[in-house]
């Protein structure tokens, strides 16, 4: 059979327009870069741009190192194999014309076999908008499975789930990263910018340089925290307790906007009950956090005429996330600090394409435009674009997490990864391991033979960010044209066309008839018109001439919305809902014998698994191994002198770390970097324990014991 879709493709492209513009592919920042050639060694380099409005001219070392992965010689250049059915683990080089035919008739064996619903996707953050619309479209429609879930599920799930609880709709940051100058109040909670979107960092300086008072609340001293003018250094897991002592000074001293809470909240007059017994002193005792210090940051924040909270994984990644957040938006609900200059609450996104990869139907239970599966009229409006009856779409699947625990019930028989690497990044990842192995069919798309590809029946070539054209949407909700500037090694095809491909040769190539990259965005702004993450006035054309637009943006002539709530929230009234938030324990709270705290997160040098920063060399060189920082009281007390390794046990197994012995960390915290695989992978050990809201795992709180080494 000859290859259907993009050979033909592939003739028929002429006049490709070529760039060296491009933006990084790591954070959600999304700095715009240029492809210079190198004149002494003839090759390409990265440099900054000025292509773009955010972040203008500024690249962190993520950024400029961002070509080495993409030509690194471990790149898969060909479709791979297992050799006698994956006995040995060897790959072997086959066609792409065998790897369509044999792997869409392994689909179809499954699915006769077993049902639908037996194969499965499961996507990622770091995908354009239209590889994740059509992953999501491709599940739904030519596998016409209800299992696609992605690894934002590990990301932003709590953060959203807050928003829509609180405002109705869930865009991370409610204003443009320009307001940050305006406000004169800035609280950043579990988000270490400084590390993590490292370019954010002149904003919050401009801010500074204004006026800005800045606090920061982490377990940690942080490299976000040398800027602060205020810094909470709290045992992981009281978020909700220490803001319900800010909001009982804000309440006790009536220094809540009254005209706000009343013409644009629900909910005040629980809060105001919630929060009676969270005095500063009552919190202090139970959290050390002073007193005066609480009163000090409630006074500051509600007094100040501008203001902006930003929270992030920290607090997020919870089994409380969910809760912990709603309270961090009550700052600025009762305070009336959202919807103006200056003012607004951010959960800061992580990946490239963490706010696109979310609203265009790559959860389990969404459609594009942030439509619910479930809701008649969404399907209605879906099925419609998509040429379909709206019956023939399925319901709700699971989240990522328990997709993996699916196939280990066998009720899933196959998989489909593009764009992550859950064995590295889920938690409890013996659970993972599990399901990788029981699959009787893992394809796994992908630059690198991945940790996760080490399980995988086959592992197709994917496209890396300067080889796909498409759009973005940036932590701002800024979506944004991104072009091509290289084509894929052997002319592979693009993710794109490898999806197109498999829709045809499962028979359902007739609803993606495709002829360019354009084409597929084209048809999601019609998808999403109407939703809340609405792009129906988008077009190529004005994203390029306007260098990205704000969504909602409905209309041709409409110019975007950069700054959210202006005059009414998303709930049918137009208010926003103020949740009062009693705190809970985690899953998992220390004991006698499980007395410490792990936590995890990044490192400036490498990003989330660590697939493209382990192969650059810049980077893996300046943070080659994970290294446990612990204060110099635990090291004391397990009798750890420097360079002494020690053991991290939780009641799933144990690791063992170098150690960095530090002031900078609360003393019953571990912070341990989890861009590692196999046995320096930290989420051998956490907890799988998922929010009940959000399916979020409690990847920032896990009880453990220690030991020193010998
Ligand atoms: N260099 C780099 N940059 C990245 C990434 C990367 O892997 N590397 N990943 C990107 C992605 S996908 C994401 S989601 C973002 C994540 O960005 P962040 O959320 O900022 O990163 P983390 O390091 O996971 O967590 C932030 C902080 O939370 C703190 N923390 C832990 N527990 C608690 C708690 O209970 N309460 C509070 N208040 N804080 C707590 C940690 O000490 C840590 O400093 O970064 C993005 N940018
Ligand atoms: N313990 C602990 N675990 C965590 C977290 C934590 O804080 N602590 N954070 C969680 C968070 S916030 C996140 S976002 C997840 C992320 O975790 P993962 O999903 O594992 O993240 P990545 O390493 O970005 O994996 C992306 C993979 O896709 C490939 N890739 C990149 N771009 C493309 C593309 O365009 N096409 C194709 N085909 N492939 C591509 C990369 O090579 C890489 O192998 O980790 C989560 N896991
Ligand atoms: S701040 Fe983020 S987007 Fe910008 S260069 Fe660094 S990693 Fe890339
Ligand atoms: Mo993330």
């Amino acid at each position: 059979m000859a290859l259907t879709m993009f050979k033909k493709k592939k003739k028929s492209k002429k006049n490709q327009p070529v760039s060296n513009q491009s933006h990084c592919c790591f954070c959600s920042m999304q700095c715009s870069l240029q492809l210079v050639q190198n004149e002494k060694r003839s090759r390409m380099k990265v440099k900054p741009s000025h292509d773009f409005p955010v972040a203008t001219g500024r690249l962190c070392q993520k950024g400029l190192n961002s070509l080495d992965h993409v030509e690194h010689k471990s790149r898969i250049r060909k479709p791979l194999v297992r050799v006698d059915g994956n006995v040995d683990k060897k790959w072997s080089t086959t066609s792409w014309e065998t790897a369509f035919d044999q792997i869409s008739n392994k689909m179809k064996e499954l699915q006769n076999k077993h049902g639908k619903d037996s194969v499965s996707v499961f996507g990622g953050g770091s995908l354009t908008n239209e590889v994740s619309y059509l992953l999501g479209k491709f599940t739904r429609v030519a596998l016409q499975s209800k299992y696609i879930d992605y690894n934002g599920r590990y990301c932003m799930s709590s953060a959203a789930a807050a928003g829509n609880k609180a405002f109705g709709v869930d865009r991370g940051l409610t204003l443009p990263l320009t307001e940050l100058e305006n406000a004169r109040y800035i609280i950043l909670a579990g988000t270490n910018i400084a590390e993590c979107q490292p370019t954010m960092m002149s904003y919050l300086i401009a801010a500074k340089k204004k006026g800005a008072v800045i606090v920061t609340i982490d377990p940690r001293n942080t490299k976000t925290s040398k800027l602060a003018d205020i810094h909470v250094r709290l045992q992981p897991g009281f978020d909700a307790m220490f803001v319900n002592a800010l909001l009982n000074v804000i309440v006790n001293e009536k220094l809540y906007d009254e005209l706000f809470v009343q013409n644009r909240t629900n909910g005040f007059s629980e809060l105001v009950e919630t929060v009676k017994p969270y005095t500063p002193d009552v919190v202090e005792e139970m959290t050390g956090i002073l007193a005066p210090k609480i009163r000090t940051i409630a006074r500051g924040f509600a007094k100040a005429k501008t203001g902006i909270v930003f929270t992030a994984r920290g607090l997020e990644q919870q089994i409380n996330g969910v809760e912990n957040t709603l309270n961090y938006i009550n700052l600025c609900l009762t305070t009336g600090k959202i919807g103006k200059s200056g003012c607004g609450f951010g959960a800061v996104t992580g990946q490239a394409n963490g706010q696109g990869g979310r609203e265009h139907g790559q959860k389990a239970d969404q459609l594009p435009g942030y439509r619910m599966l479930e809701d008649q009229s969404a399907r209605a409006h879906v099925a419609k674009v998509w040429g379909i009856s709206p019956s023939e779409l399925p319901g709700n699947g699971v989240s990522a997490f328990e997709m993996f625990e699916k196939i280990n019930a066998g009720e899933i028989k196959a998989m489909v990864v593009l764009g992550s690497n859950p064995i590295v990044s889920s938690p409890n990842n013996a659970v993972v391991e599990q399901a990788l192995k029981r699959l009787e069919l893992l394809v796994v798309v992908d630059l690198f033979e991945t940790e996760t590809a080490e399980y995988a029946d086959w592992l197709l070539p994917g496209s890396s960010f300067l080889e796909a054209e498409g759009t973005l949407t940036n932590l701002e909700g800024r979506v944004f044209h991104r072009a091509k500037v290289l084509e894929t090694p052997n002319e592979n095809p693009l993710d794109y066309e490898i999806i197109c491909e498999f829709a045809e040769r499962l028979g359902r190539g007739q609803y993606f008839q495709y002829h360019s990259i354009e084409d597929i965005f084209n048809e999601l702004t019609r998808a999403s018109a109407g939703g809340k993450a609405d792009y129906g006035g988008m077009t190529y054309d004005r994203l390029k001439e306007e260098k990205g637009l704000f969504w909602p943006c409905p209309e041709s002539n409409h110019p975007g919305t950069p700054m959210m709530f202006n005059n009414r929230f998303y709930h049918e009234d137009g208010k926003a809902k103020i949740f009062a938030i009693k705190p809970e324990k985690p899953a998992e709270p220390i004991d006698e014998e499980y007395p410490y705290i792990l936590t995890t997160g990044r490192l400036a040098n490498h990003y989330l698994s660590g697939a493209q920063t382990r192969r650059t060399e810049v980077l893996n060189k300046k943070s080659p191994i994970p290294v446990a920082e612990i204060h110099p009281w635990l090291a004391q007390k397990m009798g750890l002198i420097p360079n002494q390794k020690m053991k991290i046990i939780s009641r799933r197994g144990s690791l063992d770390f170098h150690v960095k012995i530090t002031e900078g960390i609360q003393p019953k915290t571990i912070f341990v970097p989890f861009h590692w695989g196999k046995e320096l992978a930290i989420n051998r050990i956490t907890n799988d324990a998922l929010a009940p809201i959000s399916r979020m795992p409690e990847f920032k709180i896990c009880a453990v014991q220690v030991k020193a080494l010998d």
